[in-house]
């Protein structure tokens, strides 16, 4: 997976922070790994899931980054809050990617608990915003290739 010469932005949450961090730390190190200039990542923090999809957009449309990381964390509570939260966060993402045309890798964790997303930011299952890292360059990659009709 070969970074070198693109650029990303990475638009994480701040709720949860204790998740969202090491999705971040994950996603920047993954990039780093694939030759991406650290110059070349813009990191942008929102309040939380909800204020995702508004950001991608205004970054979508000032066409600067060959892909875009969304990371945040969405933990179930007590009331129906996670599903409005979780439900238009996933759909903003998937809405500004199709209308932009720019990829955006889907980094935001939807779980029951604080253990289930800490296991899935760097802990016993992987670290997902580093795997949303590399569907980014990998995506990144194979729409340039399909816009130059390679
Ligand atoms: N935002 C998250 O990213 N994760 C959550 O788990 C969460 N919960 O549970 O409430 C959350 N809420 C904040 C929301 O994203 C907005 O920032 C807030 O509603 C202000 O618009």
């Amino acid at each position: 997976m070969n970074a070198q010469g693109l650029k990303f932005a990475i638009v994480v949450g701040r709720f949860n922070s204790v998740v969202t961090d090491r999705l971040l730390a994950g996603a920047i190190d993954a990039l780093a790994r694939s030759g991406c200039d650290p110059a070349a990542i813009e990191v942008v923090r929102v309040p939380g899931s909800w204020e995702i999809p508004i950001v991608l957009q205004t970054l979508a449309e000032a066409r600067r980054h060959d892909a875009i990381i969304a990371l945040s964390a969405v933990i179930r509570g007590d009331t129906p809050h996670f599903d409005y939260v979780a439900g238009q966060a996933a759909s903003g993402v998937a809405q500004v990617s199709l209308a932009s045309g720019v990829p955006i890798a889907f980094g935001i964790l939807t779980t029951n608990t604080v253990e289930q997303a800490m296991d899935r930011a760097g802990l016993k299952s992987g670290n997902k915003g580093s795997d949303a890292a590399m569907t980014a360059i990998e995506m990144a990659n194979l729409l340039k290739t399909l816009r130059a009709g390679r």
